[in-house]
């Protein structure tokens, strides 16, 4: 049963019901979860918006482990906030409780719903125009990343375990082509070899996690541009959303993944494939913003790897967009039957592209090490 099929007037009374309830209407950003704005109608005659969210529990599994994970972090961050003088309620997610007191509502479908702040005076960019704002969303996730140094990494529940895994997405997606279960291999044939000719690359960051080349962090994983808030007057990232895959791993998954997404010079879904290619504008006004933010504390080899970590990211959400497409499209929300080949091409050509600028972006990092943290 989809979101709009279901009781959307049974789920939003089982939250407090702030006002009258004056209508809901669906976000449709996000590949994953089903997100609602309801608004209110308060005594005094204000209006007032929250986000209603279900979480897709076929992709998280761990709904109310995850939610643990969200209580944890938002509360860690508010306190932060709090003591830099900042506004919590406009710099982090709230949770606000069901009426059971509970920080989600099982409805009787099953499905899994929790209802957030709705920030308001914000807005999120899906396509930059200015590497201006990318640098500013550089600094609200590196920022998003010093203020969680310190939270206690062994209370997070890997609600989706080997996430950022690169050797275990190549496997995945070895096992989706031996079963085939979409019968859609053939259609995909330059681009299954382009992904298998790449298998080395997959294990690079996990390697240098194992051996301890690379600290573990507490770490966002799903670094799209659209997951930082901008403030309507200022114009500057306020505040990092989609905190469902907030996890243990590598600072290089949540850089590579910002590169990936906003330094592409296409959409995600572009099919015009002479129009994909990787910014390298965008990309240095990135590694300035993340390296203002967070260099201080990051490690020479964690700075070394920034363009390794935009190709693999990269490489790793085609694999994941192709494997699923060779599934069925089981797992990402499409549009078309094609849209996930689509995506996968995208991601393939953006990495043919990093591998051609290579040599660049390695020069970039150095200049901006030098400027920045002076070394
Ligand atoms: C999904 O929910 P959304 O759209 O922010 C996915 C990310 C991918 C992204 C690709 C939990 O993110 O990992 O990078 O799509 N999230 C999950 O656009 O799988
Ligand atoms: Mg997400």
């Amino acid at each position: 049963m989809t979101a709009t099929e279901t009781n959307m007037m049974e789920i939003i009374k089982a939250f407090p019901e702030y006002g009258e309830i004056t209508g809901y209407k669906p976000i449709t950003a996000g590949h994953i979860n089903d997100t609602y704005i309801v608004e209110y109608l308060l005594d005094n005659g204000e209006k007032v918006r929250y986000l209603l969210q279900r979480i897709n529990t076929n992709v998280f599994k761990m709904p109310v482990e995850l939610m643990e994970n969200v209580m944890g972090v938002t509360a860690f961050l508010r306190k932060k906030i709090e003591a830099a003088g900042g506004d919590p309620s406009r710099e982090t997610l709230t949770v606000y409780p069901a009426k059971d007191g509970m920080n989600y509502y099982m409805a009787e479908d099953g499905g899994c719903w929790r209802m957030y702040n709705f920030v308001e005076d914000t807005f999120s960019i899906s396509e930059l125009t200015s590497p201006d704002d990318f640098k500013s969303a550089a600094l609200s996730f590196g920022i998003f990343q010093n203020l969680l140094a310190d939270y206690p990494i062994d209370t997070l529940y890997e609600t989706i375990p080997n996430f950022h895994n690169t050797p275990s997405r190549f496997k995945d997606f070895v096992e989706a082509l031996e079963k085939n279960a979409s019968g859609r291999k053939n259609e995909a044939k330059p681009e299954i070899d382009f992904v298998l000719s790449r298998e080395k690359d997959c294990s690079v960051i996990t390697d240098l996690l194992d051996s301890g080349m690379l600290p573990v962090r507490v770490t966002h994983n799903d670094t799209k541009l659209n997951n930082v808030l901008f403030d309507n007057t200022t114009k500057k990232g306020i505040c990092v959303v989609d905190l469902d895959t907030v996890m243990p791993g590598s600072s290089l998954y949540d850089f590579g993944d910002s590169i990936r997404f906003g330094a592409n010079t296409a959409a995600e879904d572009e099919t015009d494939l002479s129009k994909v290619s990787l910014s390298l504008e965008y990309f240095k006004a990135y590694v300035e913003g993340y390296l203002e933010a967070a260099g201080k504390s990051l490690t020479e080899n964690e700075i070394n790897y920034l363009p390794f970590s935009a190709k693999l990211l990269t490489l790793e959400c085609g694999i994941r967009f192709l494997g699923d497409f060779i599934n069925g499209d089981v797992y990402f929300k499409t549009e078309y039957p094609e849209h996930n080949l689509v995506r996968a091409r995208t991601q393939f050509k953006l990495v043919e592209d990093i591998e051609a600028k290579y040599a660049d972006m390695m020069q970039i990092v150095e200049d901006a090490k030098r400027s920045i943290l002076g070394v």
